[in-house]
């Protein structure tokens, strides 16, 4: 079977982390060849932008300073990992991807949809995620969860209405692509999730293998 590549988007203490390592050992209890990585970053290169992307900084960062950085990791990891991944017949999962973009520097810093997608042509050519799961949870208890575990990044310090934008580019993305794009319910519990989870799986796994 063709290797897929598989996102797993949504805001902040989404679940996307611990239902990535869910999807890992499911496609591996079905034989599947899979690496996992995530963006910003996914090589030691990409890493070191996401250091620059995410640390506090008193200097204020421009959208689109912002916007090239994510992109400039983005190449990097396509051309280290992600496509040579997928080329060897290795299925590639991503804690986020373009869709991230689209969320954070077009609905969450105003940048414009044009702009976003010539860098996604300029970076992906035609690659993009065969499958996008959307973690989507109201902003508040993705931030409860999330605040758990400590200090805020750069992005984390961001207003209550700028996750609120990103919440719903995100559902606006996912309903103008339902083909890709499924939408879980995230506020549900995490076995509960997994059940939404691997119901999808099972759902495309069959579509996959005509
Ligand atoms: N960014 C961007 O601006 N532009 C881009 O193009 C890209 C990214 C690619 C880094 O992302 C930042 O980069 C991000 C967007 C920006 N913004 N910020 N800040 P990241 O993915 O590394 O960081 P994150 O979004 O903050 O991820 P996260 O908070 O680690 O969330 P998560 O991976 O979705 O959640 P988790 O770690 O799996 O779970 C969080 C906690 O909740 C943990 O204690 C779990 O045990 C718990 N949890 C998870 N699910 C449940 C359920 N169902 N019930 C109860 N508790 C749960």
């Amino acid at each position: 079977m063709q290797a897929r590549f598989i996102t797993f988007e949504g805001g902040e203490g989404a679940g996307k982390s611990s239902n990535l390592a869910v999807v890992a050992q499911w496609l591996r209890d079905k034989g599947v060849e899979v690496i996992t990585t995530r963006e910003p970053g996914g090589t030691d290169y990409a890493e070191r932008i996401r250091e620059l992307l995410l640390q506090p900084s008193d200097e204020m960062i421009s959208a689109d300073t912002e916007l090239l950085l994510v992109f400039a990791a983005r190449a990097q990891h396509m051309a280290e990992k992600i496509l040579p991944a997928l080329a060897r017949g290795c299925w590639v999962l991503s804690d986020r991807f373009t869709d991230a973009t689209y969320a954070y520097q077009g609905g969450g810093r105003g940048l414009s949809v044009e702009k976003i997608a010539q860098l996604e042509q300029l970076v992906q050519g035609k690659v993009r995620p065969d499958l996008t799961l959307l973690f989507d949870i109201p902003v508040s208890l993705g931030m409860e969860r999330a605040g758990k575990r400590g200090a805020l990044d750069r992005i984390e310090q961001e207003s209550m209405t700028f996750f609120e934008r990103i919440r719903q580019c995100y559902l606006d993305r996912a309903a103008a692509e339902p083909a890709r794009m499924a939408v879980l319910d995230a506020s549900r519990t995490l076995d509960a999730v997994q059940t939404q989870l691997v119901e999808c799986l099972e759902q495309r796994w069959e579509q996959w293998n005509v």
